[in-house]
């Protein structure tokens, strides 16, 4: 078993172990020993294995999860495990992917009609059976019936982070063979799509074959699909993601790559361009139509060019507009994630966060940050132990006193203030002037109509103190809709009085995302992009909401934590 592995079981395990309603501690030990165990560089098997070394050894392992581990290792499986799986069957975990269901509803389910699977949940509400139970009513009904449908229908979808980690260590496995092949990874992964169906690696060079038998042996791999000598394709991991490899001749290599890496909406676009230029463009090349000569295909820019067009960046191949930029030359120079200089949204052992404020300052400026802002939760989200004013005046003293230590790094003070359902904020302003930014989020209400939501924001940007706003859709992605309002108007409305919007880098939201960015871009507004990191590891999360952002066709310009301190500092007046 290696780390990640061992990781993801304590994960499932405490899933489990909410469902089952163990208290949060004992649930928190485990998943925290998750990530201690995915972040270690070692294996834990090697350290078990050594007689001179102590698995409690390491920060954050106490006894308890010691033993687990060592059971899981030995046996693949541990008592508090054990005693899990026999309550609940793993179905149950499914049921968590469910937005709108919390563990506690699963386990009251469970217990009264014994059911654990998706398709059975569905069956008891669509009966409206599940109204039978105490507190739980039609309109539940319908919330799960409305989160099963969006469930369903990003089924066979993942993370953008969790495809790119995958391809990452494919890659770097198939490259130790040092046999100087070159990998590439194509698809929606290269277009920075916030969700991946599947993964496309093309590999060219002179021993493809090598790198197809490597590939289909690789440890996490779970299922071959198909094994040929230019192609395979297989399942990795217990969540199952699909990796398709492609061996290619590498005079057709930039046909391939620009073929596979779609969209199929832009291939198909470019085709049309080609056809009417007497040409013809295949994933093997461009050909002049009349006698077939090749004329373009060993790189991806000859065939843009051939075409009459400059290169295209991956991100934009969406077919919405930039192929007729490239034709005139007005493609935006995107952003890039060198220029980013600040992380402007991030929580700390104040509120949710794992780290200290000082741990997180002292890992963003490893990271080459300039300034940071500390936004921890407010009061209404008392879940995450949100501050409320007296705690917030304390924090921003410390917070003062800890960003004196560095000429060349400040941290701000910061807070993400709840919006409360009347667009009214939670802490008072009284408090929110002395913060030197505000991000105002919604985290409760978000079924209200859409006229209510937009009143509700309108009345938050009348708020001086706001700086931005956070999540502006509150998506998650694969799990829960974006909540509705009038967009437009809303932007429009903060363009004007100067409240700039949030790119959330989280992989699990990407909100702003394509195509809200390109609706808010043209209303002048100004962006962020910050992490919201709860742990110093989610810093690199920041490449994400740099894709997003390209993705939505915005600049250097659009960025606002690209400016240095003083010029940042100068975009918060209102
Ligand atoms: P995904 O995997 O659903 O996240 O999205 P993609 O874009 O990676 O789609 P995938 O894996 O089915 O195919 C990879 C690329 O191959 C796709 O972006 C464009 C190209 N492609 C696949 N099928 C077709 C097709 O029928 N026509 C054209 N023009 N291109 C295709
Ligand atoms: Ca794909
Ligand atoms: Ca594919
Ligand atoms: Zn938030």
């Amino acid at each position: 078993m290696d780390n990640k592995k061992i990781a993801d079981t304590l994960e499932e395990t405490a899933d489990l172990m909410e469902i089952a309603g163990i208290d949060g501690f004992r649930i928190r030990s485990y998943r925290n020993a998750a990530q201690i165990v995915a972040s270690l560089s070692e294996p834990i098997v090697t350290i078990l294995q050594d007689s001179d070394r102590n698995i409690t050894d390491i920060k954050g392992i106490g006894k308890s999860i010691a033993s687990a581990l060592k059971d899981l290792i030995e046996r693949g499986s541990f008592s508090r495990r054990d005693e899990m799986l026999e309550k609940y069957p793993p179905t149950a975990l499914e049921l968590l992917k469910i937005s709108g269901l919390g563990p506690k509803t699963i386990a009251t389910i469970h217990h009264h009609f014994r059911i654990s699977t998706i398709d059975g949940l569905e069956q008891l509400c669509r009966d409206g059976k599940l109204r039978e139970l105490p507190r739980m009513g039609e309109k539940l009904e319908h919330r799960i019936l409305r989160g099963i449908e969006i469930y369903k229908r990003n089924a066979g979808r993942f993370l953008i982070n969790f495809a790119h980690q995958t391809a990452i260590e494919l890659v770097n496995y198939l490259n130790e063979n040092n046999d100087s092949n070159d990998i590439t990874a194509a698809g929606s992964l290269r277009r920075g799509k916030e969700t991946i169906g599947d993964v496309d690696l093309l590999v060219t060079g002179p021993k493809t074959t090598n790198a197809i038998d490597r590939f289909v042996e690789h440890p996490s791999v779970n299922e071959i699909l198909v094994h040929g000598d230019t192609k395979a394709s297989v399942t990795v991991g217990r969540e199952g993601l699909q990796v398709d490899v492609r061996a290619l001749e590498t005079d057709s290599y930039g046909a391939a790559l620009q073929y596979f890496t779609g969209s199929k909406e832009h291939n198909v676009a470019l085709r049309e361009r080609a056809v009417r230029m007497g040409l013809r463009l295949n994933e093997y090349g461009l050909y002049r139509n009349d006698d077939g000569t090749k004329i373009a295909g060993q790189c991806e820019t000859s065939i843009y060019e051939a075409l009459g067009l400059s290169w295209i960046p991956p991100e934009l191949r969406e077919n919405t507009g930039e192929i007729e930029a490239a034709a005139e030359g007005t493609l935006p120079e995107l952003i890039r994630a060198d220029e980013i200089v600040a992380d402007l949204h991030m929580h700390t052992t104040e509120s949710d966060g794992y780290f200290s404020m000082n741990e997180m300052a002292e890992a963003a400026r490893k990271k080459g940050y300039q300034y940071i802002a500390i936004t921890d939760h407010s009061k209404a989200l008392a879940m995450a132990n949100g501050l409320d004013e007296s705690r917030l005046l304390k924090q921003i003293k410390q917070i003062r006193e800890a960003s004196e230590r560095w000429e060349d790094f400040t941290i701000l003070s910061g807070c993400e203030v709840d919006i409360l359902q009347n667009g009214k904020l939670d802490i008072d302003n009284e408090v929110l002037a002395q913060l030197d930014l505000v991000i105002a989020s919604v985290h409760s209400h978000m079924d209200i109509e859409s006229e209510k939501m937009t009143d509700r924001l309108l009345h938050v940007l009348e708020n001086p103190y706001v700086n931005i706003l956070g999540h502006p859709t509150g998506r998650l992605l694969l799990r829960r809709d974006p909540y509705v309002y009038d967009f437009e108007r809303v932007v429009a409305e903060a363009s004007k009085c100067n409240v700039h919007i949030e790119i959330n880098a989280s992989p699990e939201r990407l909100d702003l995302g394509f195509p809200h960015l390109r609706v808010a871009k043209s209303s002048g507004v100004k962006f962020t992009i910050s992490t919201d990191a709860h742990h110093t590891k989610h810093f690199d999360n920041m490449q994400y909401g740099v894709l997003s952002a390209r993705r939505g066709w915005l600049t250097v310009n659009d960025v606002l934590n690209t400016l240095s301190l003083e010029k940042f500092l100068k975009t918060l007046v209102r």
